[in-house]
């Protein structure tokens, strides 16, 4: 079956400031958690570090250019706030907004549009050494920054986006500790699940302010698609999407989710007022999706299952779910050993449209890391080849699930690949491979898959196979 994909849905492709620009020395840019994070033995898979990554800082032109190749209508990335503010605080560093500016605008002279997060993960040292996101003055330092950046990029950008994944920095990086500054107090972690939402609610305020344009503004979460018994569902379901959700789209937090916590919080660190300043419109939803999550109750005599894609993590990112167990899923699976279950991502759509029929949403990541090889191809420009079908059958069935939920009333407006460029995925490093375009590590060069040709074919044809 042949379909077209919708009139004005957007394809696009997205990276992340510490996954792809290395340069992390350069131009005035102070150091992060994840420079802090990566350059500390054992935390990362080989000892890989962001320094020098995909040195997108100092080859974003060439990169431009590969996306006009690709045709892609935008271009999701991050900022790093480290280039910006090097401490999180004070003055802006005119070389860091400089490179931002010239990324923006190699990107319009492309007619590709600028969607920009302000926060995918590399926070300021300075701020962690303050306290980091359990410490309610990161929110509000946060919002300095989204003004700084709102005053000098808001007349360009088309979306703004605050946080991504916060699930992920708060409780991979104060919970479990597999990411970034990798504490693992569970009261911290939800201090900082309410501080990254009250950050999301203060950002979008200054950036109203200070934005001279008329862009959209959206945050982006990663969300968990449960399968299993009926209290576990709840429980981690309001841990990992609810407690985003609710303060954010309607005000407060879920009296269940403070219940279950009740052993770990008292929440005092939420004040009056919070819930009004979280609540702020956005105009589109970021939606990542890349599997689904089973969760069932431990009966409290077996080991307790952790299979929940979190594996080798010394603790468990889920505060208070101490009786959760999660079972392993039924393949296929990625590299990563995430499960491969379409259906969710349309489960998933439908299930937000159904909570919130009048906002639109955007697939803002979906991909797979799978083990590429290269060949030789006297057919390609690089005389390189990578035949990457498991990632092509991938992003189809999964684009293909996006359009079963349009076709089922969910207003979906576009979908990126993640990611347009193989990068530092990390605690996994350089050792998982999520590129549609692979990148030598040795040589730095850039050589599009076959899973890049296809997607620019998509573009092209707007018709799915
Ligand atoms: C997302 N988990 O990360 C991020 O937004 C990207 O930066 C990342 O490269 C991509 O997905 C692939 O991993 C996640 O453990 C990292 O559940 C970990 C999890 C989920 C998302």
């Amino acid at each position: 079956m042949t379909r077209a994909l919708p009139e004005g849905f957007v394809l696009g492709s997205a990276t992340a400031s510490y996954q792809v620009e290395g340069a992390a020395r350069e131009d005035g840019r102070g150091p992060s958690i994840w420079d802090t994070f990566s350059h500390t033995p054992g935390r990362v898979w080989n000892g890989d570090t962001g320094d020098v990554a995909c040195d997108h800082y100092h080859r974003f032109d060439q990169d431009l250019d590969l996306m006009a190749e690709l045709g892609l209508q935008a271009y999701r990335f991050s900022v790093a706030w480290p280039r910006i503010q090097p401490t999180g605080r004070g003055e802006a560093n005119t070389a860091g907004l400089d490179f931002y500016d010239r990324l923006v605008d190699g990107l319009l002279e492309r007619g590709i549009r600028p969607v920009a997060t302000l926060y995918h993960w590399d926070l300021p040292q300075a701020l962690e050494d303050n306290g980091g996101w359990p410490a309610r003055d990161t929110a509000s330092a946060f919002a300095d920054y989204a003004a700084i950046m709102g005053k000098r990029l808001g007349d360009r950008v088309s979306t703004w986006t605050t946080l991504n994944e916060p699930w992920c920095s708060a409780y991979l990086g104060y919970a479990s500790g597999a990411h970034a500054p990798g504490r693992t107090e569970h009261a911290a972690a939800l201090a900082a699940v309410h501080h990254l939402n009250l950050g999301h609610g203060l950002a979008l305020q200054a950036l109203r302010s200070e934005v001279s344009g008329d862009p959209d503004y959206s945050v982006t979460l990663n969300f968990h698609v449960l399968r299993g018994e009926d209290d576990a569902v709840r429980q981690i379901d309001g841990l990992a999407n609810r407690v985003f959700l609710q303060p954010m789209l309607e005000g407060g937090y879920p009296t269940d989710v403070i219940e279950d916590t009740a052993s770990v919080t008292d929440w005092a660190f939420v004040r009056d007022g919070d819930a009004e300043a979280i609540h702020q419109p956005i105009d589109v939803l970021g939606v990542n999706y890349y599997s689904t999550t089973a969760v069932r109750l431990w009966d409290g005599r077996s080991e307790r299952l952790t299979a929940d894609g979190h594996k080798g993590a010394a603790a468990s990112p889920w505060p208070g779910a101490e009786r959760v167990e999660f079972p392993p899923q039924p393949g296929p699976y990625t590299e990563m050993g995430w499960n491969i279950e379409p259906a969710g991502l349309t489960e998933l759509l439908l299930d937000l449209h159904r909570r919130y029929p009048d906002l639109p949403l955007m697939i803002t990541e979906n991909g797979a890391a799978f083990a590429d090889e290269v060949v030789p191809d006297a057919s390609q420009p690089g005389g390189l080849a990578v035949h990457d079908e498991k990632r092509v059958a991938y992003v189809r069935d999964h684009v293909g699930a996006v359009l079963d939920a349009v076709d089922a009333g969910a207003d979906v407006r576009g979908y990126f690949v993640w990611s347009l460029l193989d990068n530092f995925e990390w605690g996994y490093g350089y050792s998982k491979r999520f590129g549609i375009v692979r990148v030598d590590y040795e040589t730095l060069e850039r050589i599009p898959k076959d899973s890049a040709l296809w997607f620019a074919d998509l573009g092209r044809t707007r018709r799915l196979d």
